[in-house]
């Protein structure tokens, strides 16, 4: 996670560089639609995206697992835009959803992480997120990168769209150079992250919520908890608890909700309020100097506030450490867990 970062922001006094998409930097400006496929966390990598590009270039994107997109009959046209995201490079059913999607003439973009790998070979083109080897199997600072990659793919598109205004472009630029510090910061969460596993290491089901940009990032933390700590444990988008997961809500269930300060804030609030009217235990990761929600819950991790778009890279961190630490304290290999490849080529 610390590596994550460092000298690693491709954003240059104001400019990005792309080194790996310019053949069809304009198939992508021009495009009716993209399709993404991925699995595990690079499909919640994704999904982040697909909120980024909907939201600054005005394109329709659907997010496709990439183990269902390859088996069934999927409607791709000439031209279309597929971006396949994967750390190792190596994941056999996103390779084969690329080779379909080819196969039916779509421009294929890849978003990996390791030179040279067989996803980086099949894309027409590409960005390395240069994360650096990831040392455990499950993806951690590969999650933050493919995000800082995703959104600079979708800013410069939205800014050579012109679906962007100059001035909000540039703003957005300038916190996304700001974001390496601020996930500095997240890091210290650590110790506080640390102490509130402890009290929650024996627990047999964790719920994780999240609206917009957090739902996904609410997504990601389950998974990382259920990979590296063996713990049940569900991400939903907020507003659907009352669809169902809130008859799971009692005084034995934690509740992970991400609440940084952005445009739903005021309905987290009221989602938090559903939980504690049922005696769910809340954890709750909130912008740096909010009081309303700490008043309300029994944990809160204070991350930077940043732009909502480039929020999950930060929100994200104190749930990758939540898991760290619960599994550790269960005596977990985080580095190998079971049943868990690093690469899943079969
Ligand atoms: C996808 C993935 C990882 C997960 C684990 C198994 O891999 O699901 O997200 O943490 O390592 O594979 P990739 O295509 O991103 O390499």
């Amino acid at each position: 996670i610390k590596d994550c970062f460092r000298g690693r922001l491709m954003a240059n006094e104001g400019k990005l560089v792309l080194g790996g998409i310019r053949d069809y930097s304009n198939a992508l400006i021009n495009a009716e639609r993209i399709v993404i496929v991925a699995c595990g966390t690079s499909w919640h990598a994704g999904l982040v995206a697909e909120y980024i590009f909907e939201e600054f270039c005005r394109i329709p994107v659907e997010v496709e697992y990439a183990s269902e997109f390859r088996y069934r009959n999927p409607v791709i046209k000439e031209g279309d835009i597929v971006i396949a995201i994967s750390q190792s490079g190596e994941t056999a059913d996103t390779l084969a959803a690329m080779e379909l999607a080819k196969s039916k003439g779509a421009i294929v973009l890849g978003v990996c992480n390791v030179v040279g790998s067989s996803i980086s070979r099949v894309s027409h083109e590409g960005v390395y997120t240069h994360a650096g080897p990831e040392i455990g199997v499950a993806s951690t600072k590969a999650f933050t990168a493919q995000l800082t990659v995703l959104t600079m793919i979708a800013l410069k598109t939205a800014f050579r769209k012109g679906t962007i205004a100059e001035q909000r472009y540039r703003e957005i630029l300038v916190d996304l150079e700001n974001i390496p510090a601020k996930v500095e910061k997240a890091l210290k969460t650590d110790k506080q992250v640390e102490g509130i596993a402890e009290l929650f290491k024996d627990a047999r089901n964790f719920l994780y919520l999240g609206r917009g940009y957090n739902f996904p990032v609410a997504l990601e933390g389950a998974l990382k908890l259920k990979e590296i700590s063996y713990i049940h444990a569900e991400g939903y988008p907020a507003a659907e608890m009352k669809h169902g997961p809130i008859a799971l809500i009692d005084e034995e269930m934690p509740v992970v909700v991400i609440a940084t300060r952005d445009s739903s804030y005021d309905k987290i609030v009221s989602n938090i309020q559903e939980v504690k009217a049922r005696k769910g235990k809340v954890i709750a990761v909130v912008s740096e100097g909010d009081s309303l929600i700490p008043s309300m819950v029994d944990h809160t991790i204070e991350v930077p506030g940043t732009h909502e778009a480039l929020m999950p890279m930060v929100s994200t961190i104190p749930l990758q450490l939540l898991s760290y630490h619960i599994a550790v304290m269960r005596g977990a290999n985080v580095d190998q867990p079971r049943n868990l490849a690093k690469s899943v080529t079969v």
